[in-house]
């Protein structure tokens, strides 16, 4: 398998399953601004232009990133990673999923910025913080008692939630009240597989781009 990922960004998500789930992977670097990658144009490969992508053992091209982390964690079924097709706990899993795409991840957008990017403006910060924070409040609620989204054992929603905690402390957000996503962002950088993805990566694309 070969992700397409952009340091920092939500393909993080993925490169983090991929390497808990000890499957052979490589990675290919795509830069958001020129849309490029080692062998060109990046549009050739994804007609969307954005990250993450994954190209499977097949050479079939996915996209999105929900739908990226339930692959990876399918084709490691044995990692447990997601719950099996249709049980309770695979459409609890499945929510999460989606609820992070639609209300974090999308809401975490800059509205005023061209791309998918996250916001650089003060005012749009402030808006971006209003729309994520409600949101939030409900994964808080959600970890009272438990260290991970399902269970108590990390699955691939866990992957998806930790890059909207490492945004939401990149942009400088306060946890403030958020003390259960303050300590799960907190408790999965001790992972080893995290650790060795954000030093893989390094820094953080957005914070190298311009507009
Ligand atoms: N709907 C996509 C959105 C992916 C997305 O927003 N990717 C951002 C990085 S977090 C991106 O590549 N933005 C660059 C651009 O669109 O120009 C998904 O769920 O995977």
């Amino acid at each position: 398998m070969k992700l397409f990922y952009a340091a920092g960004a939500s393909s993080l998500a993925a490169h983090i399953l991929l390497e808990e789930s000890g499957l052979p992977y490589s990675l290919e670097k795509v830069n958001l601004d020129t849309k490029t990658w080692s062998h060109g144009d990046y549009v050739l490969i994804n007609a969307k232009s954005y990250v993450p992508a994954l190209q499977t053992e097949n050479g079939t091209l996915l996209t999105e990133c929900a739908v990226i982390l339930e692959y990876i964690a399918n084709t490691a079924d044995t990692q447990g990673l997601l719950a099996p097709y249709a049980s309770s706990a695979y459409w609890d899993q499945r929510m999460w999923l989606n609820y992070i795409a639609t209300e974090l991840h999308k809401n975490f957008i800059s509205p005023v910025r061209p791309g998918n990017w996250l916001p650089n403006t003060q005012a749009s910060q402030q808006l971006v913080y209003q729309r994520v924070l409600p949101r939030l409040k409900f994964v808080e609620h959600a970890l009272e008692q438990q260290n991970y989204l399902s269970n108590q054992h990390f699955t691939a929603p866990d992957a998806y939630l930790f890059v909207m905690t490492n945004w939401f402390k990149r942009l400088g957000y306060p946890f403030g009240e958020l003390k259960n996503l303050q300590a799960f962002d907190a408790h999965l950088r001790e992972r080893p597989a995290i650790q060795r993805v954000l030093k893989q990566e390094g820094r953080p694309h957005s914070l190298q781009a311009k507009s």
